[in-house]
């Protein structure tokens, strides 16, 4: 079989030609198994031969409903035509020289975009990198810089990466951290806002409990920052309560306390928002984010409040790859992808249709503990008839049942009890719908 071009041209359809994963996929998972480490898993073994809208289509022919997006990635859709154009044209041109050896202006652009666009009118500068995980590193590091001071608080449920300080960062012990020690010093955990599980807390009484833990286990003359998700993506899709960033970045600010937020899942349009934080009105210190940023391309970025990015000695940030311009052309083009196709508001409709289906089913399955998220970040958590332990493993089974009938969904969860919904903004209605349809059915019949 010749490979299916890729973008939003491909047929927009649920297609089984096999069972799930078919032979050539075996045949690829077979040799996966002596190529690769065991240690990087795969969530459904179908080989991808094209993706684009909202499907995936693998070796064997068959077209799965992407509610994915790799991970958030692809929030304008696998093969956009203008990232695909971006950067067909900026491989021709040069691959890389290294910005810090000799720069290039798609760089520039790319920091030029992030300042415009991230929350607060005050001035900023921004650094790129390559991961998630990256950005988040060098927020700490120029957090650190600026203040003069060591210490870093993260929250329950946080997930920030899987290097050696993002580890330390990370909440959950399987599958991050466990036997992957010791890990970096001076990294406390606060509890977090999580309305379904804490009581229903408000926003300031739960913010008022975390502060109440930082001033007593670390001291704000020791903490250099606070980072924490806008919703607390790996963690459960956990939105916190409404004041309770508000409250942290409050308390932050009159403390000399760096406020990071990592938006490297929520962030581009992805909640219906440009970025998250705009939901409830903070403005943070630094922002971290990837994903979503470059169509795929590995690409992050640190941007924020210009005295503290510029804290640092010159060559104190840096790295071979960080803001390759291959990325950056593509980061430029998926950015104006967003605004001009106004995928936030796309991603507030998605939001509506994930949530109606849910609230509907809801009525008659007290399994759906909560439904929750905002845009094209929502979740469903499933409890046991008690309404509040977790179901892990019916949440497995729905996963295994949508993917067995050609969806692709993916879990999350401290508990991992949660389905999550992160549908490229380019899918249609139809396919939404008709991927939210095999998973009601996957519940029905778990
Ligand atoms: N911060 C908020 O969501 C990555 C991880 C998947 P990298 N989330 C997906 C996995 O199991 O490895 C993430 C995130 C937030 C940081 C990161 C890290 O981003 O690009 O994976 O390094």
């Amino acid at each position: 079989m010749n490979a299916p071009l890729g973008g939003p041209t491909l047929a927009q359809e649920r297609k089984l030609v096999t069972s799930i994963p078919g032979p050539r996929s075996q045949e690829w998972s077979a040799r996966k198994s002596h190529a690769v480490s065991d240690g990087v898993s795969v969530g459904l073994p179908v080989y991808t031969v094209a993706a684009g809208g909202g499907v995936i289509v693998d070796a064997d022919g068959n077209s799965l409903i992407d509610l994915g997006s790799g991970i958030a990635v692809t929030g304008v859709g696998n093969s956009a035509p203008r990232v695909v154009q971006a950067v067909q044209d900026a491989v021709a041109q040069f691959t890389h020289t290294c910005f810090m050896v000799t720069p290039y202006d798609s760089y520039v652009r790319v920091a030029e975009k992030l300042n415009e666009l991230t929350p607060g009118e005050h001035p900023k500068r921004s650094a790129l990198f390559n991961s998630g995980a990256e950005a988040v590193e060098n927020a700490i590091k120029i957090a650190r810089q600026y203040t003069k001071k060591t210490a870093v608080v993260a929250f329950d449920h946080a997930y920030h990466g899987r290097t050696n300080l993002t580890m330390g960062l990370t909440a959950k012990n399987m599958p991050y951290k466990s036997g992957f020690g010791p890990f970096a010093s001076d990294i406390y955990r606060a509890q977090v806002s999580y309305p379904f599980r804490d009581g229903a807390l408000s926003g300031a009484e739960a913010a008022k409990i975390a502060i109440d833990q930082i001033e007593k286990q670390v001291g704000a003359e020791n903490l250099a920052a606070i980072i924490i998700e806008p919703i607390l993506g790996e963690g459960g899709f956990i939105v916190p309560a409404d004041g309770f960033l508000n409250a942290l970045v409050d308390w932050a600010r009159d403390n000399n306390v760096v406020f990071i937020a990592d938006e490297v899942q929520t962030g581009f349009a992805r909640t219906g928002k440009m970025f998250a934080s705009e939901h409830y009105g903070i403005v943070p210190d630094l922002i971290t984010t990837a994903k979503g940023i470059a169509g795929g391309l590995p690409l992050s970025a640190v941007t924020g409040r210009q005295e503290i990015m510029d804290a640092t000695h010159p060559s104190g940030l840096g790295g071979t790859y960080g803001g390759n311009p291959i990325a950056c052309a593509a980061a430029l083009a998926t950015i104006e992808t967003y605004i001009e196709e106004k995928l936030d508001d796309r991603a507030v409709e998605i939001e509506h249709t994930i949530r109606e289906h849910f609230v509907r089913l809801q009525d008659t399955d007290a399994r759906i503990g909560d439904i929750r998220g905002r845009g094209a970040m929502m979740a469903v958590e499933f409890v046991k008839e008690d309404g509040i332990t977790p179901d892990p493993g019916l949440t497995a089974a729905i996963a295994r049942h949508s993917h067995q009938n050609g969806v692709v969904v993916l879990t999350c969860g401290t508990y991992g009890n949660v389905i999550r919904f992160l549908p490229p903004l380019s899918i249609s209605n139809a396919l939404l719908m008709e991927g939210l349809d095999v998973v009601a059915e996957a519940l029905s019949v778990s």
